[in-house]
């Protein structure tokens, strides 16, 4: 190893979550951040509103790339709140694959049912336990009640590939209506169909989401970043952002190895598999939901 510090891994997944995660293909996280938080993340919309000339106040408002454009943002791509779910699932190769800030007002559009990511083929035909995305909102308005443009999702749908009400948006029945406090967090498998309420209220529904996929799957907000704006990132958000071309995307660079160490141990390789021969780069290492797959 060379002098370079790194990063043990932070937390992720207990089993238990991982279970729920597993079997309903949604997660939530009360208190995930404190009211400090929820007023930092919200400042940094104002000012994002403010310096935005497309932005018109009472229209839906939904941004992409946001990690570029303010740096309260650009400390999300590696946030300990929750890099550490995205890299108990996508390990060495985590990815940012978009950021978004989305602001729903009172009768501004809202999504009809869908699961994220490719619709002829679904992503779930060649990925069929594990999410080749997932969905991390961090959600910064209460939304107590149903019809405040509340997200909406199918427990358990996510490994279907059809389903009945796909871009209706009708109500069905089981369906999850995301009723939360301010400062919940939410984890989304990118196969789980979903829809948006429509929003009656005067409260302007504000969150952020962040996605995460593995580096060879197709960013979607982005080709490439700005170089100067990665210089102002720390080594793990510049990895995560995979600014980088073709084929390395699949295999990234030495320098990006390990993008973490193992969370308990430190440990920079796996215990049982590590020969000497095999550079760390090319060296298969375990994701934490391996073992419980
Ligand atoms: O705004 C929401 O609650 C969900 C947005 C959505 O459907 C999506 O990001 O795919």
């Amino acid at each position: 190893m060379s002098d370079q510090t790194y990063r043990k891994a932070p937390p992720g997944f207990t089993k238990e979550q991982w279970e729920e995660f597993d079997r309903e293909g949604f997660l939530v996280i009360e208190n995930a951040l404190t009211q400090d938080e929820i007023d930092y993340y919200l400042n940094a919309i104002d000012e994002l509103t403010a310096s935005d000339l497309t932005y018109t106040e009472g229209k839906f408002y939904g941004p992409q790339n946001v990690v570029t454009r303010h740096p309260v943002f650009a400390g999300l791509i590696d946030h300990p709140h929750h890099v550490g779910f995205g890299y108990d699932i996508y390990g060495e190769l985590l990815k940012l694959h978009i950021s978004q800030v989305f602001l729903r007002s009172r009768d501004s559009s809202h999504n009809a049912w869908h699961p994220d990511g490719a619709r002829a083929v679904p992503y779930g035909v060649f990925s069929p336990i594990l999410p080749m995305q997932i969905k991390i909102g961090y959600w910064l308005t209460d939304l107590p009640v149903a019809r405040m443009g509340n997200f909406v999702c199918m427990p358990g749908s996510h490994r279907q590939q059809y389903f009945e009400g796909y871009r209706t948006h009708e109500s069905m029945l089981d369906e999850k209506i995301l009723c939360c406090k301010a400062g919940t967090m939410t984890i989304m498998h990118c196969g789980t169909w979903h829809r948006v309420e429509p929003n009656e209220s005067d409260v302007v529904r504000k969150n952020i989401f962040l996605a995460y996929c593995p580096s060879w799957v197709c960013e979607a907000d982005r080709v490439q970043c700005d170089s100067e704006w990665l210089e102002t990132l720390n080594r793990e958000q510049r990895i995560i952002m995979r600014s980088r071309h073709g084929y390395a995307r699949t295999k990234p660079p030495k320098a990006d190895f390990p993008l973490f160490l193992e969370r308990e141990t430190g440990a920079d390789s796996d215990a049982d598999f590590s020969p000497d021969i095999v550079p760390q780069h090319l060296r298969k290492r375990r994701v934490t939901v391996e073992q419980w797959i």
